[in-house]
């Protein structure tokens, strides 16, 4: 495939509803929609999941827009490539700036699928089958408010339930989701909001059987969460601390995670990803895949990711009216009464942006020729 235009649109999508982590609340998501066409004039898509402000991660819409426009765009604009897991060979002089260079690589990968008519699960080397899907429930206003919630989305079928925790919002969340729900499916994941010397309170969490606490400390503290990890019996799954696959196998080695999150987003792209799946299925360490509250487009790249066998665990894959109405992708991606998402058939990542809805959200648009 030959790269002949890259089109990159900022949209703002207001939330159905806030999202509150213990980094903040968000209202809307701010994220770049990234097109490649090829000569042929077939086209894919990706989407950038850094948000407008730099509270999970370094970068933000603006860094990731400033990246493409400025190196990434241009590494790929009139070349040839023979797979889409060539693109990042074009731009290793660059550090850093994940989300960015994902977003381009995953919608070479649509491209490329779509131009060899096969859904990109198979050019991922996965088979389609049915997602397991759990929610990400955020903080909120009261235990009693989040007890609600949690009924609303057993409800509706999800087959595992993951709150946000921060210091002040942790043991007592817990304690009534068990005491109502009993045993269900349950973790919990603290956005890096404490430091070592919450161990203790920590440890006490250890009496609700999680499956996991994803990211307690800072995103930097791969020794520290090694240090931790001894002194708890859930296991820790880390999501901010892992940006490449070095990184997730130094934490593997070192003990600072049980369990890992996989968001193609954070780990530089589908080809980074699946060396860290394969990674970790070789040491037999679970996987899941994260979210980061994408649109459909995001979510059917996520969907097609999944499907590889080392994800063993439910991923934060939720039905897309958990955030966006309407979403920019139609039909939406919805979740099946057994807690199960499909992997959007067709060819590439099966789904597509409907026009006037990335109209109607876009605030910025710029189209980059050969
Ligand atoms: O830590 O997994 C996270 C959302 C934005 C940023 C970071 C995270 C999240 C979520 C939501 O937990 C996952 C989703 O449902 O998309
Ligand atoms: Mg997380």
């Amino acid at each position: 495939m030959r790269i002949a235009a890259v089109g990159l649109t900022v949209l703002r999508m207001p939330l159905v509803r806030p999202f509150e982590t213990s980094f903040g609340q968000m209202s809307a998501r701010e994220l770049i929609l990234v097109e490649v066409e090829d000569a042929s004039g077939a086209r894919g898509w990706g989407e950038c999941v850094a948000d407008a402000d730099p509270f999970y991660s370094s970068e933000t819409t603006t860094t990731a827009w400033h990246v493409l426009e400025k190196y990434l765009v241009p590494a790929v604009l009139g070349r040839s490539f023979r797979t889409a897991a060539d693109l990042p060979g074009t731009w290793t002089r660059v550090r850093g700036h994940q989300m960015a260079k994902a977003a381009l690589e995953m919608a070479g990968w649509d491209l490329f699928a779509r131009l060899a008519n096969r859904p990109l699960c198979e050019m991922l080397g996965a088979t389609a089958r049915p997602i397991e899907a759990g929610v990400s429930i955020g903080i909120h206003p009261s235990v009693d408010a989040l007890v609600d919630r949690v009924a609303e989305e057993k409800a509706a079928g999800y087959r595992r339930i993951k709150i946000k925790i921060k210091p002040g919002w942790d043991v007592a969340p817990v304690a009534a989701i068990r005491k109502r729900f009993g045993g269900i499916p349950l973790m919990v994941d603290a956005n890096a909001a404490y430091t070592e010397d919450d161990a203790a309170r920590l440890a006490e969490l250890d009496q609700f059987n999680l499956m996991m606490i994803e990211q307690p400390l800072g995103y930097g503290d791969l020794v520290r969460h090694a240090r931790l990890q001894t002194k708890l019996t859930t296991p820790i799954c880390l999501d901010e601390s892992l940006t490449s696959p070095d990184e997730a196998a130094d934490a593997l080695d070192i003990g600072a995670c049980r369990i890992i999150n996989i968001k193609p987003g954070r780990l530089g792209g589908f080809t980074s990803s699946i060396a860290v799946h394969d990674l970790a299925r070789a040491r037999g360490v679970p996987l899941w895949h994260g979210g980061m509250l994408e649109t459909g487009i995001g979510r059917a790249h996520n969907l097609h990711l999944s499907a590889l066998p080392g994800f063993t665990l439910p991923g934060d894959v939720a039905a897309s009216r958990r955030y966006f109405i309407p979403d920019l992708i139609d039909p939406p991606i919805e979740v099946s009464p057994d807690g199960t998402i499909p992997v959007p058939p067709g060819p590439g990542i099966g789904v597509t942006p409907v026009p006037e809805r990335v109209r109607a959200a876009r605030t910025h648009s710029e189209r980059y020729r050969a």
